[in-house]
């Protein structure tokens, strides 16, 4: 039995829905409510499950109920997909496998990261920066991790990110465009990203997993 710690608007929550949407898996699914009383991730409860005090969180736990309790979203992804191997996500060839690892880092290592809700907290508070400032932040490091991509993905894309199959690259992309959406970026001079973004989003495991779509949405 599978159950994952998330919260409608994370990012990298909504990679793991996909996954489990993908792959056919049942999921309860529990929210952690990252703003509300200043964020449930940083009560003592959850705490002890994930000690960094984020989501997503992924708990297997086996006939004998023993529990498997895994964090960070890509060593979940690659859990998921190393037990249920069923519509993969990574290709068999060795090249091919590199490419969308190093293609879905750069999305999940490179500008997620930098954008994330602790960060902007901490600019926001700690920091003192005004709102605008905090934008220009956000959008700066979408727009350079997005060009980037942008030009990767002239090589690599198909239907997908990575030619004709649902990879890892899409299940970080997907969430990555919803929350630049959110912040009011401009992504219309990234033709790929967007053509590769309409192509997921058509499909039922991208659509169950939106933010909107979740329990907890508010
Ligand atoms: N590298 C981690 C990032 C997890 C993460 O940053 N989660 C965010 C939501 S997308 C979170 O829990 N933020 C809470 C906070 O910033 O206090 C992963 O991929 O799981």
């Amino acid at each position: 039995m599978l159950k994952l710690y998330g919260y409608w608007r994370s990012s990298a929550a909504y990679r793991v829905r996909i996954a489990l949407n993908f792959k056919g898996l049942d999921a309860d699914l529990l929210s952690v409510h990252l703003v509300k009383d200043g964020g449930e991730q940083h009560k003592a409860d959850y705490a002890k499950i994930n000690p960094q005090e984020l989501v997503p969180t992924l708990v297997d736990i086996d006939d004998s109920g023993n529990e498997f309790v895994l964090s960070q979203s890509m060593a979940i992804l690659e859990y998921l997909e190393d037990c249920y191997p069923q519509s993969a996500l990574l290709p068999t060839e060795a090249k091919s496998k590199a490419h969308v690892r190093a293609l879905a880092l750069s999305i999940a290592c490179e500008i997620h990261p930098l954008n994330n809700l602790k960060v902007l907290q901490y600019l926001a508070g700690e920091i003192g920066i005004a709102d605008e400032a905090k934008s220009v932040w956000y959008h700066h490091w979408i727009h350079e991790g997005f060009g980037a991509l942008e030009q990767q993905l002239e090589k690599h894309a198909g239907r997908f990110c990575f030619g004709d199959s649902v990879s890892l690259v899409d299940l970080c992309l997907i969430p990555q465009v919803y929350n630049a959406h959110r912040f009011k970026v401009d992504l219309t001079c990234y033709p790929n990203i967007l053509r590769v973004t309409e192509n997921c989003n058509q499909l039922d495991a991208f659509i169950q997993a939106m933010p909107e779509n979740q329990f907890d949405a508010s």
